[in-house]
């Protein structure tokens, strides 16, 4: 029961962070992956197409057995049976893990089944010892209970706590499959879905826009690395057949586009990298890819704003709004409607089947995944999910730098020591790179090619240093000559100033 109510706790949570988390699908994965080809054509030939269901089922039983031997070692020996859960939970994270497709807020899942098991597990046996005991003090033969001795009620106590346990396990079990059904049939869809090569493919990466530095993150995001935000407890599952992109308010003709009208459209491609205005100086929620899509601008053409309209209102499936400035979306820059993220379908989390992607706006004021509507509207008269929250109404991207190698408070060795990073400043582009050390004078950093104005530049600088303690800062300046600003702001309500500073040990 402790074991059930845990695997099924964690369908539940995968059902909710992402279809692709759950620790069964994973560890089912994991030994798909890891039979020998033999077995698994003995398998598939034995089985059929219900090769599937039969591993699933031969897993029950698996988890069953090590369930009930868990119960039987605990009940011997405190902590021994809950060990035995411990290793599999272990199994579980590292099977989460080594899954390509799995991103990190995966591992918290099997970690909770583990835990679930465990703490359960202990709480039932401690509750079944209390019933023995009792049964032992009540007289000679505990075989035949007595109705009012001590042993009933402790028998009663251990039986509600199996009971409740059980009803916890069928319930989490039910929902989590309804989660994970609609879930598991558009991860599917997805998987099966062939993008449409680029009418407009993405410029080639130029030559040495990737800087070798040990410690520094890739030039191009890869989409399991990608940082996530959204509101959404559980991610939208919407079918592609099923979704709709509506064009409404002061235009001159509402558009409706389905999914497939929208392959059909001829598709640019273009790496653009997005962040998110809570990023903090010098974190992570920020990431480069190449995007797949519709520019916004022809779309909009279709439908024929209205005079006086100053913002898009875009809405998701789950209700959530960005507000976007009408002007930078029928500006010539490449605001899309995306489909493709680095040569693939839009990963669930990213916002399948379509999002926005608008270069130099943050994420909170543009880059709405799971996208059914734009309302052509004036910021007069409508307001998106953020602004009444603390935010500002509009969110250009600050000019920013990060120092990713060395990282803060990592000790180096004294001789040549190398830093290196990344800076952005979306739709302007980075005309420099400066470093400098104890708050000394700016020194130029190598500054390599960015793969657009609209992407994130890599630098990097060697810096000769002697053994001692060092505080290393970074800035950058846009090609328009203006520097990111020295002042300290947080994030809220518009995003976060100031210089990322690094403090690094040299040692001999
Ligand atoms: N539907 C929806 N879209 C959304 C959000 C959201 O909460 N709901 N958050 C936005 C924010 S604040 C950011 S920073 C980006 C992040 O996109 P990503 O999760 O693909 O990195 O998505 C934007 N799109
Ligand atoms: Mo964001």
């Amino acid at each position: 029961m402790a074991v059930g109510a845990g695997v099924a706790l964690g369908e539940v949570a995968a059902g909710l962070v992402s279809p692709s988390v759950s620790p069964v699908t994973a560890v089912g994965g994991a030994v798909i992956d890891a039979v020998p080809p033999g077995v698994k054509d003995w398998a598939i030939s034995l089985f059929g197409t219900a090769d599937k269901v039969a591993l699933l089922g031969g897993m029950a039983l698996a988890i069953a057995a090590l369930a009930a031997l868990s119960g039987l070692v605990e009940l011997r020996r405190r902590f021994a049976g809950v060990a035995i859960i411990a290793v599999f939970g272990v199994v579980g994270v590292v099977a989460v893990i080594s899954r390509s497709d799995v991103t990190a807020n995966a591992i918290p899942v099997p970690l909770l089944v583990a835990v679930a098991g465990m703490v359960l597990l202990r709480w039932l046996i401690r509750k079944l010892g209390e019933w023995q005991a009792s049964a032992a003090a009540d007289g000679p033969s505990p075989k035949i209970p007595a109705p009012n001795g001590p042993e009933g009620p402790a028998r009663r106590r251990f039986f509600q706590a199996i009971g409740g346990t059980a009803a916890v396990a069928a319930l989490a079990g039910v929902l989590g499959a309804t989660l994970r059904g609609a879930g598991a049939v558009v991860n599917e869809l997805r998987s099966k879905l062939v993008l449409p090569a680029a009418a407009s493919p993405a410029p080639p990466i130029p030559a040495g826009a990737g800087l070798r530095v040990e410690g520094i993150g890739p030039l191009v995001t890869p989409n399991k690395d990608f940082y996530r935000i959204d509101t959404a407890l559980r991610v939208p599952v919407v079918d592609p057949g099923q979704w709709k992109l509506r064009v409404t308010g002061l235009v001159e003709r509402e558009v409706e586009l389905d999914f497939a009208a929208l392959l059909a459209k001829p598709l640019i491609e273009r790496h653009i990298t997005i962040a998110c205005v809570s990023n903090e100086v010098g974190g992570d929620l920020i990431g480069n890819a190449r995007w797949l899509g519709w520019p916004v601008r022809e779309l909009l053409a279709l439908a024929g704003p209205k005079p006086g309209a100053d913002m898009v209102l875009s809405r998701s499936t789950d209700g959530w709004t960005a507000g976007t400035p009408l002007e930078v979306l029928t500006d010539n820059r490449d605001a899309l409607l995306a489909v493709g993220m680095n040569g693939e379908p839009l990963p669930l989390e990213h916002g399948f089947p379509a999002r926005l992607i608008v270069p130099g706006l943050y994420g909170y004021v543009s880059a709405t995944k799971w996208v059914t509507e734009l309302k052509v509207t004036r910021f007069a008269d409508d307001v998106a999910y953020w602004t009444p929250r603390g935010w500002t109404e509009r969110g250009p991207i600050k000019t920013s730098s990060r120092i990713d190698a060395p990282r803060d408070g990592r000790s180096a060795k004294a001789g040549d020591v190398a830093f290196g990073g990344v800076a952005w400043a979306q739709h302007t582009g980075i005309g420099s790179v400066e470093l400098r050390v104890n708050r000394g004078r700016w020194q130029p950093a190598e500054l390599a090619p960015g793969i657009s104005k609209d992407t994130w530049y890599q630098w990097k600088m060697v810096l000769p240093l002697t053994p001692g303690q060092y505080e290393v800062q970074v800035r950058a300046t846009d090609l328009n000559g203006i520097p990111q600003t020295e002042d300290r702001a947080p994030v809220a309500p518009s995003g976060a100033t100031g210089y990322h500073t690094v403090r690094v040990d040299v040692k001999s």
